[in-house]
Formats: C-alpha cells, sequence, structure tokens
C-alpha cells in the first residue's frame, strides 16, 4: 500500500525537480511522494499545473492538505524539515548563508542553461538570437569557473542543498549540452561530479535512465 501523501509534478528531465527527488532519496522520504509526469514547455502549459503553481513550473508540491509549495528552493526547504536526520541545509549561522549562496549559483547554471535549450530548441529557427544564447552560456561558464576555482573543498565536505544542486546542474548540461566540454576546462569539478554521481541517490534520479 502506498504511503505517498504528496504529490510533485515531475518532468525526469528538468534539474529543478531532480534536486528535490535527489534529496527525497538522501532523506529517506522517497515514499512519501507520488509522481505526476508533466510534459510542458514555456509554449506548451498544462492546465492543472497553471491552476496550482501560476507561473506554470515544475516542480510543484503538492500537500496533504491540498496545498501547494512551488518553486524548488522552497520545496527542498519544506521537506528538509521533513525527517529527523541531519539537516541538507545547515539551520543558521554563517554555514546557512554560505550553502544558500552555492545553492543559488547551482540554481543560475540551470536556468542558463534550461534557458539555452529553449532557444536553441524550441525557438523556431528563424527567430533565434545567437547573442543571447552565447550570453547564457557566459552564465554557465562563469559559474562553473567560480566552482573550479573556490568551493571544490566546499563540494567535498558534505553531500548537502548546495552540493546536490551543483551535481544536478552538470548533470542536465551532460544531458542537454554534451558538446560544452567543461571537465577539461574544470577538472578538479569533474572529479568531484564523477564520484557523487555514484550515489544511490543520483543513479537512482539520472535522466538517461528514462
Ligand atoms: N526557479 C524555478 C525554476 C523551475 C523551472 O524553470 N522549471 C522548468 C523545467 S526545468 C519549467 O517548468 N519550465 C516551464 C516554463 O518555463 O514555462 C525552480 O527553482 O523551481
Amino acid at each position: 500500500m502506498s504511503i505517498a501523501t504528496m504529490t510533485l509534478f515531475h518532468s525526469p528531465a528538468s534539474p529543478f525537480v531532480r534536486k528535490v527527488l535527489v534529496l527525497l532519496h538522501e532523506t529517506g522520504q522517497v515514499d512519501r511522494v507520488e509522481l505526476k509526469t508533466i510534459n510542458l514547455t514555456p509554449v506548451n502549459p498544462v492546465a492543472e499545473l497553471n491552476a496550482d503553481n501560476p507561473a506554470g513550473k515544475i516542480p510543484a508540491l503538492r500537500l496533504a492538505d491540498g496545498s501547494v509549495l512551488f518553486d524548488s528552493r522552497v520545496i527542498v526547504e519544506y521537506l528538509d524539515q521533513q525527517h529527523v536526520g541531519s539537516p541538507l541545509i545547515p539551520r543558521e549561522g554563517a554555514a546557512r548563508w554560505r550553502r544558500l549562496t552555492l545553492a543559488a549559483l547551482a540554481d543560475a547554471i540551470m536556468d542558463a542553461a534550461v534557458l539555452t535549450r529553449y532557444e536553441t530548441f524550441l525557438r523556431p529557427q528563424e527567430k533565434r538570437w545567437d547573442e543571447w544564447v552565447e550570453a547564457q552560456q557566459g552564465k554557465v561558464r562563469r559559474g562553473l569557473e567560480n566552482l573550479e576555482r573556490e568551493h571544490i573543498a566546499e563540494l567535498h565536505a558534505v553531500f548537502d542543498v548546495a552540493a546536490i544542486g551543483v551535481a544536478c546542474g552538470l548533470g542536465y548540461l551532460d544531458l542537454r549540452m554534451p558538446d560544452f566540454g567543461w571537465r577539461e576546462r574544470q577538472p578538479k569539478l569533474a572529479a568531484w561530479y564523477a564520484e557523487v554521481s555514484q550515489r544511490a541517490s543520483m543513479v537512482a534520479t539520472d535522466p538517461a535512465r528514462g
């Protein structure tokens, strides 16, 4: 019998959804959430999702009482307060702001990569704007350079909200921008990612598994 009391609007390719799923695995809460798979793009919205999240974006999490949480940052914070293990978001102090800022950098990389995908895949060819794509990819490049230069030790320290975000962002680059070549430019990040990709939570949520 299912013990799921929450519903997650989901797509296996979304790095933002994957963050939530990885956190669910890492905190032993996977069985509490039923997945509702949604096929959407910004120009192909889903009415049921729009009713719950006016932004029409995933992830969105419907709770047992019918209320809905979004976006991924709010959902991971909520879920991190629903288990008894070590928190994956420090509750207070300097560590909290440092890890949340690193998680925000991971989100920024994902945002720029998702927008690149929309521009290069969704937008009709004759309307594509190369400079805009280049600018988004510049954000990804600068983010990865910053991680390589300043954050490798912090990433190795603990697989928490920040590390989960970075890992899901890198997974999305491999999925949607396989020729981006980030491993050659960021070898320390690549070594860290090779290690964390082996975690059960990452394997179970690998979008390449379908
Ligand atoms: N800031 C949001 C970003 C979520 C997001 O961009 N999700 C994409 C899928 S990866 C989406 O729903 N896109 C549909 C749209 O933009 O209309 C979060 O952290 O949840």
